[in-house]
């Protein structure tokens, strides 16, 4: 394990690792191990990578692994936020390198890139019971550099297969920290109603009927849009708008 600090984000410590469980679980066992601080750790690869509800990333070298651990405390309420603030930083990271009209969100935490999953967001956090601030908050990203897997659910993709060759992981990693600053800053200083609107721009299917999947039910309406607390807002057949806080989407 190496371990650096790059100008452009002098804040942040950055620890390197050739291969990890999952980056997300490394950076909360560095908080219990008394690691004091923000800071990110990276890896080449992830041998348990993580999605939501204990699925699998599949984290095969190549691709970018990265999660950053912010340690002040922040209120619960306001993490889902955070979620959308990497989305918007990610897309506008991948943007830059690809074309803008060629990235997509999908409700809550996927990157699409010409349709497909290039990208998953996985928030982790830990809170002293019934408190409403989190001790601290893990953002885990994975980007599809050079490999994506075949048959997952919703179809994924890698840069390189959609043409963006020429892109390695730590140009990658530089890219989205730069816009990951800039995007948290934005939403320090403003609120979240920017990076609501920078999230709704390229949120696929708005005003469509969707069916999502949420933990207790199965519901299909028209999206209508994004909540400030970052929950979908849908419009069933019968006129009936539904808030849902967390759940699966398909088109
Ligand atoms: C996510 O979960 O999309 C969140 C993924 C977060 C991964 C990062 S990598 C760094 C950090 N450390 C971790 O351990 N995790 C974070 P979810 O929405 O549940 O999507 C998971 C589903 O996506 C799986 O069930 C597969 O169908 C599919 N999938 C798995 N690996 C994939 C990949 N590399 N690319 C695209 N889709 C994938």
């Amino acid at each position: 394990m190496t371990k650096t600090i790059r100008d452009w984000f002098a804040s942040y410590n950055l620890l390197i690792f050739d291969e990890i469980d999952s980056t997300n679980d490394e950076a909360r066992r560095l908080v219990e191990e008394g690691v004091a601080g923000d800071f990110i750790v990276w890896s080449k690869k992830q041998l348990k990578g993580k999605g939501r509800y204990g699925r699998q990333w599949i984290s095969p070298e190549g691709n970018l692994y990265l999660s950053i651990l912010l340690a002040q405390p922040i209120e619960s309420s306001l993490a889902a936020q955070l979620s959308f603030v990497t989305a918007v930083a990610a897309g506008e990271a991948l943007s830059s390198i690809v074309g803008a009209d060629r990235i997509g969100y999908k409700w809550p935490n996927d990157v699409l890139l010409n349709g497909k999953k290039l990208a998953g967001i996985l928030l982790e956090s830990q809170s002293v019971a019934s408190s409403t601030v989190l001790d601290f908050l893990v953002i885990g990203i994975g980007i599809n550099i050079k490999n994506f897997p075949e048959g997952t659910d919703y179809p994924a993709t890698s840069m390189q297969a959609e043409g963006a060759v020429s892109i390695i992981n730590d140009q990658m990693l530089d890219i989205f920290m730069q816009h990951f600053c800039y995007w948290r800053k934005q939403w320090q200083e403003r609120g979240f109603e920017l990076i609501r609107e920078m999230w709704l721009e390229r949120a696929i299917n708005r005003g469509q009927v969707i069916t999502v999947n949420t933990p207790n039910e199965r519901l299909s309406g028209v999206f209508e849009t994004l909540q400030a607390d970052g929950s979908l807002e849908l419009k069933l057949a019968g006129g009936q708008v539904c808030k849902i806080a967390s759940g699966e989407v398909y088109f």
